[in-house]
Protein backbone atom coordinates (compact mmCIF):
# COMPACT_ATOMS: atom_id res chain seq x y z
CA UNK A 1 0.00 0.00 0.00
CA UNK A 2 1.19 3.40 -1.00
CA UNK A 3 0.11 5.70 1.89
CA UNK A 4 0.15 9.64 2.29
CA UNK A 5 -0.77 11.22 5.57
CA UNK A 6 -1.76 14.81 4.80
CA UNK A 7 -1.39 16.97 8.29
CA UNK A 8 1.89 14.90 8.97
CA UNK A 9 3.13 16.85 11.35
CA UNK A 10 0.80 17.42 13.16
CA UNK A 11 -1.19 16.18 16.58
CA UNK A 12 -3.21 13.68 14.83
CA UNK A 13 -0.71 13.04 12.04
CA UNK A 14 2.26 12.24 14.37
CA UNK A 15 -0.17 9.82 16.30
CA UNK A 16 -1.19 8.06 12.95
CA UNK A 17 2.49 7.00 12.46
CA UNK A 18 2.79 5.92 15.68
CA UNK A 19 -0.76 4.40 15.57
CA UNK A 20 0.44 2.57 11.76
CA UNK A 21 4.13 1.30 13.53
CA UNK A 22 2.36 -0.59 15.95
CA UNK A 23 -0.21 -2.33 13.79
CA UNK A 24 2.28 -2.84 10.90
CA UNK A 25 0.34 -1.34 8.81
CA UNK A 26 1.05 -3.15 5.24
CA UNK A 27 2.68 -0.22 3.81
CA UNK A 28 5.26 -0.26 0.96
CA UNK A 29 5.71 4.07 0.34
CA UNK A 30 4.82 6.44 2.77
CA UNK A 31 4.66 9.85 1.97
CA UNK A 32 3.84 12.63 4.70
CA UNK A 33 2.29 15.68 3.40
CA UNK A 34 1.95 19.12 5.03
CA UNK A 35 2.27 22.55 4.61
CA UNK A 36 4.51 24.49 2.34
CA UNK A 37 6.95 25.17 4.87
CA UNK A 38 7.81 21.91 5.84
CA UNK A 39 8.76 20.44 2.62
CA UNK A 40 11.63 18.99 2.85
CA UNK A 41 12.12 18.19 6.79
CA UNK A 42 12.20 14.40 7.63
CA UNK A 43 9.58 12.46 9.38
CA UNK A 44 10.60 9.32 11.11
CA UNK A 45 8.92 6.04 10.33
CA UNK A 46 9.67 2.77 11.17
CA UNK A 47 13.33 2.99 11.75
CA UNK A 48 13.39 5.41 8.28
CA UNK A 49 12.69 9.04 7.48
CA UNK A 50 10.86 10.54 4.85
CA UNK A 51 10.84 13.76 3.58
CA UNK A 52 7.54 15.45 4.32
CA UNK A 53 6.34 16.27 0.18
CA UNK A 54 4.13 18.72 -1.43
CA UNK A 55 -0.09 18.24 -1.86
CA UNK A 56 0.41 18.17 -5.77
CA UNK A 57 3.52 15.77 -5.74
CA UNK A 58 1.65 13.44 -3.30
CA UNK A 59 -1.53 13.98 -5.62
CA UNK A 60 1.09 12.46 -8.35
CA UNK A 61 2.65 9.66 -6.91
CA UNK A 62 -1.18 8.21 -6.68
CA UNK A 63 -0.93 6.89 -3.34
CA UNK A 64 -3.70 3.97 -2.87
CA UNK A 65 -5.23 5.48 0.50
CA UNK A 66 -4.24 9.10 1.91
CA UNK A 67 -5.62 9.90 5.68
CA UNK A 68 -6.14 13.75 6.00
CA UNK A 69 -5.93 15.36 9.49
CA UNK A 70 -5.10 19.14 8.33
CA UNK A 71 -8.54 21.08 9.03
CA UNK A 72 -11.55 21.50 6.59
CA UNK A 73 -10.57 23.54 4.23
CA UNK A 74 -7.85 21.47 2.92
CA UNK A 75 -9.70 18.65 2.98
CA UNK A 76 -12.69 20.41 0.97
CA UNK A 77 -10.04 21.22 -1.49
CA UNK A 78 -7.48 18.77 -1.75
CA UNK A 79 -9.76 15.12 -1.21
CA UNK A 80 -11.64 15.31 -4.74
CA UNK A 81 -8.15 16.00 -5.70
CA UNK A 82 -6.33 12.48 -4.62
CA UNK A 83 -9.85 10.74 -5.40
CA UNK A 84 -9.87 12.22 -9.25
CA UNK A 85 -6.55 10.38 -9.37
CA UNK A 86 -8.00 6.92 -7.73
CA UNK A 87 -7.03 7.45 -4.12
CA UNK A 88 -9.40 7.00 -1.87
CA UNK A 89 -9.13 9.32 1.03
CA UNK A 90 -10.09 8.87 4.82
CA UNK A 91 -10.89 12.50 6.25
CA UNK A 92 -10.47 13.05 9.74
CA UNK A 93 -12.06 16.81 9.49
CA UNK A 94 -16.00 18.02 9.37
CA UNK A 95 -15.52 18.74 6.03
CA UNK A 96 -17.42 15.92 4.67
CA UNK A 97 -19.25 14.11 7.06
CA UNK A 98 -22.69 15.24 6.51
CA UNK A 99 -22.70 15.50 2.51
CA UNK A 100 -25.26 12.61 2.03
CA UNK A 101 -22.74 11.09 -0.60
CA UNK A 102 -20.10 9.99 1.80
CA UNK A 103 -20.28 7.60 4.29
CA UNK A 104 -19.73 8.01 8.18
CA UNK A 105 -17.44 5.23 9.57
CA UNK A 106 -16.90 3.82 13.06
CA UNK A 107 -14.87 0.35 11.96
CA UNK A 108 -17.02 -1.27 14.94
CA UNK A 109 -20.51 -0.30 13.49
CA UNK A 110 -20.62 0.57 9.87
CA UNK A 111 -17.96 -0.23 8.19
CA UNK A 112 -19.92 -2.60 6.52
CA UNK A 113 -21.47 -0.43 4.13
CA UNK A 114 -18.31 0.96 2.54
CA UNK A 115 -17.63 -0.21 -1.04
CA UNK A 116 -15.00 0.56 -3.68
CA UNK A 117 -17.19 3.35 -5.00
CA UNK A 118 -16.23 5.20 -1.71
CA UNK A 119 -13.25 7.59 -2.81
CA UNK A 120 -13.94 9.72 0.23
CA UNK A 121 -15.02 8.71 3.63
CA UNK A 122 -15.16 10.72 7.00
CA UNK A 123 -14.05 9.69 10.34
CA UNK A 124 -15.94 11.39 12.57
CA UNK A 125 -15.25 13.83 15.04
CA UNK A 126 -13.60 12.37 18.67
CA UNK A 127 -16.30 12.72 21.24
CA UNK A 128 -18.83 11.12 18.62
CA UNK A 129 -16.72 8.25 17.80
CA UNK A 130 -15.69 7.24 21.83
CA UNK A 131 -20.21 7.82 22.69
CA UNK A 132 -21.36 5.68 19.57
CA UNK A 133 -18.47 2.71 20.38
CA UNK A 134 -20.07 2.82 24.10
CA UNK A 135 -23.83 2.91 22.75
CA UNK A 136 -23.60 0.89 19.98
CA UNK A 137 -24.88 -2.96 21.49
CA UNK A 138 -26.75 -1.35 24.07
CA UNK A 139 -28.99 0.11 20.92
CA UNK A 140 -28.98 -3.23 19.40
CA UNK A 141 -30.73 -4.25 22.79
CA UNK A 142 -32.70 -1.55 23.77
CA UNK A 143 -33.01 0.97 21.38
CA UNK A 144 -31.87 4.28 21.83
CA UNK A 145 -34.34 6.77 22.65
CA UNK A 146 -32.72 10.10 23.52
CA UNK A 147 -29.24 10.49 24.59
CA UNK A 148 -28.18 13.99 27.14
CA UNK A 149 -24.55 14.14 27.35
CA UNK A 150 -21.95 16.57 29.07
CA UNK A 151 -18.55 16.36 27.45
CA UNK A 152 -14.87 17.61 29.42
CA UNK A 153 -12.61 17.91 26.38
CA UNK A 154 -8.80 17.94 26.41
CA UNK A 155 -7.13 20.82 25.06
CA UNK A 156 -4.83 18.56 22.26
CA UNK A 157 -8.89 18.14 20.40
CA UNK A 158 -7.92 21.63 19.26
CA UNK A 159 -4.06 20.97 18.38
CA UNK A 160 -0.47 22.80 19.37
CA UNK A 161 -1.12 25.83 19.90
CA UNK A 162 -3.56 24.83 22.36
CA UNK A 163 -1.65 22.62 24.28
CA UNK A 164 1.02 25.66 24.13
CA UNK A 165 -1.39 28.14 26.11
CA UNK A 166 -1.98 25.35 28.53
CA UNK A 167 1.18 24.64 29.14
CA UNK A 168 2.04 28.80 29.13
CA UNK A 169 0.12 29.31 31.14
CA UNK A 170 0.42 26.81 34.02
CA UNK A 171 3.78 27.83 33.48
CA UNK A 172 2.52 31.21 34.92
CA UNK A 173 3.22 32.86 32.00
CA UNK A 174 0.70 34.86 29.61
CA UNK A 175 0.14 32.50 26.48
CA UNK A 176 2.13 34.18 23.66
CA UNK A 177 -0.80 33.06 21.12
CA UNK A 178 -4.21 31.62 22.78
CA UNK A 179 -6.11 29.31 21.12
CA UNK A 180 -8.90 29.73 23.30
CA UNK A 181 -10.48 33.09 24.15
CA UNK A 182 -10.54 33.15 27.79
CA UNK A 183 -7.30 31.58 30.01
CA UNK A 184 -7.80 27.50 29.82
CA UNK A 185 -5.80 26.69 32.94
CA UNK A 186 -7.66 26.61 36.19
CA UNK A 187 -10.65 27.14 34.11
CA UNK A 188 -13.24 25.12 32.26
CA UNK A 189 -15.02 26.79 29.11
CA UNK A 190 -18.43 26.20 27.93
CA UNK A 191 -17.28 26.81 24.09
CA UNK A 192 -15.90 24.14 21.63
CA UNK A 193 -15.79 25.14 17.82
CA UNK A 194 -18.36 27.88 16.59
CA UNK A 195 -21.71 29.07 17.95
CA UNK A 196 -24.26 28.20 15.48
CA UNK A 197 -27.67 30.21 15.23
CA UNK A 198 -29.47 27.71 17.65
CA UNK A 199 -27.49 28.61 20.53
CA UNK A 200 -24.89 25.63 20.55
CA UNK A 201 -21.64 25.04 19.40
CA UNK A 202 -20.43 23.13 16.06
CA UNK A 203 -19.03 20.53 18.50
CA UNK A 204 -22.21 19.78 20.20
CA UNK A 205 -23.99 19.92 17.00
CA UNK A 206 -21.47 17.32 15.15
CA UNK A 207 -22.53 15.22 18.31
CA UNK A 208 -26.18 15.48 17.82
CA UNK A 209 -26.34 14.90 13.54
CA UNK A 210 -23.02 12.19 13.30
CA UNK A 211 -25.01 10.02 15.77
CA UNK A 212 -28.22 9.46 13.84
CA UNK A 213 -25.94 9.20 10.65
CA UNK A 214 -23.26 6.35 12.09
CA UNK A 215 -25.91 4.69 13.94
CA UNK A 216 -28.27 5.06 10.67
CA UNK A 217 -31.22 5.97 12.88
CA UNK A 218 -32.80 9.33 12.64
CA UNK A 219 -35.02 9.07 15.33
CA UNK A 220 -31.87 8.81 18.18
CA UNK A 221 -32.96 12.57 19.99
CA UNK A 222 -29.44 13.74 20.96
CA UNK A 223 -28.45 16.70 23.14
CA UNK A 224 -25.02 17.84 23.88
CA UNK A 225 -23.28 20.25 26.04
CA UNK A 226 -19.73 20.32 25.52
CA UNK A 227 -16.70 21.79 27.51
CA UNK A 228 -13.25 22.00 27.37
CA UNK A 229 -10.98 21.42 30.67
CA UNK A 230 -7.66 22.01 31.14
CA UNK A 231 -6.40 17.91 30.84
CA UNK A 232 -3.92 17.11 28.66
CA UNK A 233 -5.39 14.44 26.38
CA UNK A 234 -8.43 12.02 27.02
CA UNK A 235 -11.97 13.08 26.65
CA UNK A 236 -14.56 12.19 29.28
CA UNK A 237 -18.32 12.12 28.88
CA UNK A 238 -21.32 11.96 31.08
CA UNK A 239 -23.84 10.19 29.29
CA UNK A 240 -27.94 10.14 30.52
CA UNK A 241 -29.37 7.57 27.94
CA UNK A 242 -32.90 6.48 27.48
CA UNK A 243 -33.85 3.26 25.99
CA UNK A 244 -36.76 2.08 24.35
CA UNK A 245 -36.89 -1.12 26.19
CA UNK A 246 -36.65 -1.95 30.22
CA UNK A 247 -33.01 -3.53 30.73
CA UNK A 248 -31.52 -5.19 33.87
CA UNK A 249 -27.93 -3.70 34.98
CA UNK A 250 -26.30 -7.42 35.03
CA UNK A 251 -27.25 -7.80 31.35
CA UNK A 252 -25.60 -4.16 30.13
CA UNK A 253 -22.79 -4.94 32.33
CA UNK A 254 -22.47 -8.27 30.58
CA UNK A 255 -22.91 -6.53 27.22
CA UNK A 256 -20.22 -3.91 27.60
CA UNK A 257 -17.99 -6.16 28.65
CA UNK A 258 -18.61 -7.85 24.98
CA UNK A 259 -18.71 -4.92 22.72
CA UNK A 260 -16.12 -4.13 20.67
CA UNK A 261 -14.15 -1.14 21.37
CA UNK A 262 -14.62 -0.98 24.78
CA UNK A 263 -13.43 -1.81 28.43
CA UNK A 264 -15.07 -1.85 32.01
CA UNK A 265 -14.11 -0.24 34.25
CA UNK A 266 -16.40 0.12 37.07
CA UNK A 267 -15.20 -1.23 40.74
CA UNK A 268 -16.45 2.06 42.54
CA UNK A 269 -16.03 0.16 45.66
CA UNK A 270 -12.03 0.25 44.82
CA UNK A 271 -11.92 3.72 43.42
CA UNK A 272 -11.90 1.95 39.96
CA UNK A 273 -13.36 4.16 36.98
CA UNK A 274 -12.45 5.82 33.89
CA UNK A 275 -10.19 8.43 34.07
CA UNK A 276 -8.53 10.62 30.93
CA UNK A 277 -5.14 10.08 32.10
CA UNK A 278 -5.72 6.14 32.07
CA UNK A 279 -6.52 6.61 28.08
CA UNK A 280 -3.29 7.83 27.08
CA UNK A 281 -1.80 5.94 24.47
CA UNK A 282 -4.82 3.14 24.51
CA UNK A 283 -7.47 2.52 21.84
CA UNK A 284 -10.01 1.22 24.14
CA UNK A 285 -13.25 3.14 25.03
CA UNK A 286 -13.20 3.16 28.62
CA UNK A 287 -16.23 2.95 30.26
CA UNK A 288 -17.67 3.20 34.01
CA UNK A 289 -20.02 4.68 37.13
CA UNK A 290 -23.04 2.82 35.49
CA UNK A 291 -26.13 3.30 37.33
CA UNK A 292 -29.73 3.15 36.86
CA UNK A 293 -31.19 6.92 36.50
CA UNK A 294 -33.93 6.59 39.62
CA UNK A 295 -35.70 9.52 38.43
CA UNK A 296 -37.13 7.84 34.98
CA UNK A 297 -37.79 4.50 33.20
CA UNK A 298 -35.09 2.52 31.14
CA UNK A 299 -32.37 5.15 31.48
CA UNK A 300 -29.20 4.61 32.35
CA UNK A 301 -26.04 6.77 33.63
CA UNK A 302 -22.27 5.73 32.47
CA UNK A 303 -19.05 7.91 32.21
CA UNK A 304 -16.96 7.24 28.73
CA UNK A 305 -13.44 8.10 28.52
CA UNK A 306 -11.24 7.92 25.43
CA UNK A 307 -7.89 9.06 23.82
CA UNK A 308 -9.23 11.66 21.70
CA UNK A 309 -5.92 11.14 19.29
CA UNK A 310 -6.39 7.01 19.08
CA UNK A 311 -9.44 5.63 18.88
CA UNK A 312 -11.17 9.40 18.48
CA UNK A 313 -9.13 10.31 15.12
CA UNK A 314 -5.66 8.40 14.38
CA UNK A 315 -6.76 4.76 15.41
CA UNK A 316 -10.49 4.81 13.98
CA UNK A 317 -9.18 6.07 10.66
CA UNK A 318 -6.23 3.33 10.80
CA UNK A 319 -8.50 0.84 11.24
CA UNK A 320 -10.68 2.30 8.27
CA UNK A 321 -7.86 1.80 5.97
CA UNK A 322 -7.37 -1.75 7.68
CA UNK A 323 -10.93 -2.62 6.54
CA UNK A 324 -10.21 -0.96 2.85
CA UNK A 325 -7.30 -3.03 2.83
CA UNK A 326 -8.70 -6.50 4.39
CA UNK A 327 -11.54 -6.41 2.38
CA UNK A 328 -9.91 -5.39 -1.12
CA UNK A 329 -11.61 -1.95 -1.99
CA UNK A 330 -8.67 -0.20 -2.40
CA UNK A 331 -5.28 -1.07 -4.52
C1 LIG B 1 -12.15 19.07 19.93
N1 LIG B 1 -13.58 17.41 18.92
O1 LIG B 1 -11.93 18.35 20.89
C2 LIG B 1 -12.71 18.52 18.63
C3 LIG B 1 -11.56 18.18 17.73
O2 LIG B 1 -14.47 17.92 13.98
O3 LIG B 1 -12.74 16.66 13.93
C4 LIG B 1 -11.97 17.52 16.44
C5 LIG B 1 -12.76 18.40 15.53
C6 LIG B 1 -13.35 17.60 14.40
O4 LIG B 1 -11.91 20.27 19.92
Amino acid sequence: MKLAIVGATGLVGTELLKVLAERQFPLTELLPVASAKSVGQLVHFQGKDYPVVSMDDAIAARPDIAIFSAGGSVSKEHAPRFAAVGTTVVDNSSAWRMDPTKKLVVPEINANILTVADKIIANPNCSTIQMVVALNDLHKAYGLQRIVVSTYQSVTGTGKKAVDQLMEERAGQTASNPAYPHPIDLNVLPHIDVFEANGYTKEEMKMVHETKKIMGDNSIQVTATCVRIPVMGGHSEALNVQFHKEFAMAEVRAILRHTAGVELVDEPSQNLYPMPKDSHGRDAVLVGRLRRDETQGCTLNLWVVADNLRKGAATNAVQIAEYLVANKLVG
